[in-house]
């Protein structure tokens, strides 16, 4: 009886006649092939995110923390606005130096803007011609571009895509955002709105063969709206199953998401005052980070990462399992700022020969510490020592059988003393390194 009721209730929810406002797919069930390429997600660690449009041109506007925010920011008319793709040509861009420049940081994977709030598409859309395509002098898809290069060279690509659109007409009741922009609709039908999106999803993973997945952000500037997230997840997970599915609503994961991301903070920590939720076990968790003080191009932003801090962080993220994906702010020449370029770079030194203790990894057995964070791989662990005096470093609560434990760098013995509460490392001042001294435990 029960059950013919569940399955009655689920038919007329889904015939629409009860408007049960459920967030996500319910009943989502992962294919095989997403589960494996969620595991893919987390052996690989490491991505570039790229806020690229035509934002770019204005750099920010000479004010720090302004990039791809500038329409909101300045209340840049719709009008005014719309001139800017008149301006994007992006003659640099090099689709092959960029994925080249990825591999060699270390990365295995590209999230890039294929929409931000702006509502300008970067690719080729037939729905609208608000595109790099049709509203350019360059007029060349570099979606595509990239696509073909990130299959050529194994690298995976995803597409950050916004809800929030602060330039659709259908994009009515407009939000908490944008209030103030001139020119913005003053009527439309919101269901358009939504339908006009999946047609873009639609488009975006038809037209470039298989994608990684869907990174969406903006549903917070509605939080009671009908997103009808359902038909969207159902649609993308219908078009391509293997692709990971995200949103950066800032809370725990809805039904039919595959990956959990959390902006500008560790897992579980709230320095941005917008992530305060709690740390899903159920599905690949991905940290996002600035390489400087903002998403897309800034031209007076000087404010870089230290390679060391970045490095860090990411060790530290891999500490909690999630992954690190380092944004850069293409300029609008299409090429990558020279100061990002050398970051990368350097980092991807570090990985090129500490990798082993990242790649492949899931989080240690002892979380992130101020002293450090360990992560794991069948019976090798490796503790990061990221900040420590030297001397000796007491893990609590952690008593491991020990095979051998050496320091990763160069392989020499590591003295570990058992005590009841857990083990105390011995670390030689000259054993430090000055990004992470890696002790590597092998387990019994
Ligand atoms: C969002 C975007 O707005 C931003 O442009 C960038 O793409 C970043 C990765 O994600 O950033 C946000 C989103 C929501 C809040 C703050 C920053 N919020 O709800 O306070």
């Amino acid at each position: 009886m029960k059950h013919h009721f569940a399955k009655a209730l689920t038919f007329l929810a889904f015939a629409g006649f009860l408007t049960i406002n459920v967030l996500g797919q319910e009943g989502y069930v992962p294919s095989a092939e997403n589960l494996e390429n969620r595991e893919w997600f987390q052996d690989n660690k490491y991505g570039l995110f790229v806020h690229w449009g035509v934002y770019s041109i204005m750099g920010g506007g000479g004010e720090q923390g302004i990039a791809e925010w500038i329409m909101e920011r300045k209340n840049i008319p719709v009008a005014q606005y719309e001139k800017l793709p008149g301006f994007f040509n992006p003659v640099e861009f090099d689709a092959a130096e960029w994925v080249s420049m990825v591999k060699k940081a270390g990365m295995k994977y590209i999230t890039i803007t294929s929409k931000h709030h702006d509502g300008f598409a970067m690719y080729d859309s037939k729905v609208s011609d608000y595109n790099i395509v049709d509203a350019t002098p360059y007029g060349k898809d570099v979606l595509g571009l990239l696509k073909k290069e990130c299959d050529k060279q194994g690298i995976k690509l995803f597409f950050y895509h916004s809800q929030l659109d602060w330039h659709h007409p259908d994009y009515y009741p407009i939000g908490r955002t944008g209030k103030e922009i001139e020119g913005r609709t003053q009527s439309g039908d919101w269901d358009s709105y939504i339908e006009y999106m999946n047609t873009q999803l639609s488009e975006l993973l038809t037209q470039y063969g298989d994608i990684g997945g869907i990174w969406f952000d903006g549903m917070w500037d509605k939080p009671d709206a009908d997103w009808k997230l359902s038909e969207t997840y159902a649609l993308i997970h219908k078009l391509q199953p293997g692709a990971l599915v995200g949103s950066n609503h800032h809370k725990m994961p809805y039904p039919g998401e595959d990956f959990m991301m959390f902006e500008r903070d560790l897992p579980g920590e709230n320095s941005m005052g917008f992530n305060n939720t709690g740390i899903s076990d159920q599905v690949p968790l991905e940290m996002c980070e600035t390489m400087n003080g903002s998403w897309g191009f800034n031209i007076i932003d000087q404010n870089y990462k230290s390679v060391k801090k970045l490095t860090q962080t990411m060790v530290r993220a891999a500490g909690y399992g999630a992954n690190f994906l380092l944004n850069t702010g293409p300029m609008p020449n299409g090429m990558i700022q020279p100061e990002n370029v050398d970051t990368l770079m350097a980092i991807g030194q570090w990985l090129e020969r500490h990798g082993e203790s990242i790649y492949g990894t899931r989080k240690g057995p002892v979380i992130p510490q101020e002293w450090g964070a360990t992560t794991q791989k069948g019976n090798m662990v490796y503790i990061h020592v990221l900040d420590h005096p030297g001397g000796t470093l007491e893990i609590a609560g952690y008593k491991p059988k020990i095979k051998t434990a050496q320091f990763f760098d160069d392989g020499s013995d590591v003295e570990v003393k058992k005590t009841k509460e857990g083990i105390i490392l011995t670390l030689p001042k000259e054993k430090l390194q000055d990004i992470d001294t890696v002790v590597v435990l092998e387990l019994k």
